[in-house]
């Protein structure tokens, strides 16, 4: 197909409470909607979803924005693509910007998978009819907050907790969570903020019987995760620091950890999210689907990816409902004693709202071909 037209919006919509993590509050959600039009009248949307700022990677919504209007929409616009791979070619030069060349990238898979008339989640080589659903919890003020949030996800039926930690906010916290819940699959993750000298920490964690440690030491060091989990028994997973094939090849060579968190917008889209899976199931390391707190259009590219086989651990995936006011899909999906439905229908299985689109975008740019 010709992509003759390329609108980029750029949305945010509040959140309904805040999200704290090791970096920082989230101050509302950002993304950049990519909507790609055919010559033949096709539409494909894929979503770019970084934070506000680049305190998780070194992406923001502001870089993203940028990038996309840049370095890609006039690389793409005017293009005759027939797969995902061909987009991914036409965008290698730019470097990195993995999260902005995602919203082009997912926004080809539904233009590919709508085409084929088969669901995405086939289009990709999915063996899972549904995924389970863990949650991932905010930095809380007190022990009493955090147990309260517990208390309600483990009722609702999630299959695993993972608790965000900060120096000052970590044995404690964990201590309290896995008394009250000896057998809940249960996780910690750090987001980057401890270093190697404070591996004490991780080897008391080892009695917590935890699922595994997300990302505790620097963002783009394998080399000290390594070290760290050549001294504990807990498995270490990596998130921030798995970029590419490249990094997560590397990654299993260094033993730096032995399960890999995968975010399609953090890898730059499904082609390379695929092959770091295919990665990580030969060398024994399970995967699982983490979030950007996409809206609906991004959790439908996840929820395909994450019926992969190797997605053997809870994904991330609460419904967008949970944290903001409105999402940006019509349907929306529902988590049923922790699992969430793969859709089967032609294309993601979800439908783009105009309206609420509309009503989110706070700036927006249009490419087409006699530009
Ligand atoms: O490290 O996974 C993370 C949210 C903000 C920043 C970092 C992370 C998270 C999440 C997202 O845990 C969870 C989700 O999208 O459901
Ligand atoms: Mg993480």
């Amino acid at each position: 197909v010709i992509i003759d037209h390329v609108t980029l919006r750029l949305v945010r919509i509040p959140l309904l409470q805040s999200f704290r993590t090791s970096f920082g509050s989230l101050p509302d959600k950002t993304a950049v909607i990519v909507e790609l039009r055919t010559s033949d009248g096709l539409r494909g949307f894929g979503e770019s979803s970084p934070f506000a700022f680049a305190t998780y990677t070194e992406e923001s919504i502001h870089t993203v924005f940028a990038t996309a209007i840049h370095d890609l929409a006039p690389r793409v616009v005017g293009q005759e693509i027939h797969t995902a791979e061909e987009l991914v070619a036409i965008l290698a030069p730019v470097r990195g910007n993995r999260i902005a060349k995602a919203g082009f990238e997912t926004a080809v898979w539904d233009l590919v998978s709508q085409q084929r008339g088969e669901s995405l989640s086939a289009c990709l080589g999915g063996v899972r009819p549904s995924i389970e659903v863990g949650e991932s919890l905010s930095l809380y003020d007190s022990i009493d907050e955090l147990l309260d949030c517990v208390d309600e996800r483990v009722a609702q039926g999630y299959r695993r907790i993972k608790l965000k930690i900060e120096p000052g906010w970590d044995l404690e916290p964990v201590r309290q969570v896995r008394d009250r819940y000896p057998d809940i699959p249960l996780s910690v993750d750090a987001n980057a903020v401890y270093h190697l000298s404070d591996s004490s920490i991780f080897e008391q964690m080892d009695e917590f019987d935890l699922l595994m440690i997300e990302q505790p030491l620097e963002f783009d060091d394998l080399v000290n995760h390594a070290a760290l989990q050549s001294r504990i028994k807990t498995p270490l997973c990596l998130d921030e620091s798995i970029r590419s094939v490249e990094t997560t090849r590397a990654a299993m060579e260094l033993g730096s950890c032995r399960i890999v968190n995968i975010k399609t917008g953090r890898v730059g889209g499904l082609v390379e999210a695929r092959q770091i899976h295919d990665i990580c199931a030969a060398h024994h390391a399970p995967v699982w689907m983490g979030g950007l707190f996409e809206t609906g259009i991004g959790r439908a590219f996840n929820i395909a990816l994450a019926s992969l086989e190797n997605f053997s651990l809870a994904a991330d995936m609460s419904p967008a409902l949970m944290y903001f006011e409105s999402d940006l899909v019509e349907e929306g999906f529902q988590i049923r004693d922790g699992l969430v439905d793969v859709p089967t229908t032609p294309g993601t299985g979800f439908t783009v709202s105009d309206s609420r689109l509309a009503k989110y975008t706070v700036e927006d740019i249009t490419f087409d071909t006699h530009d």
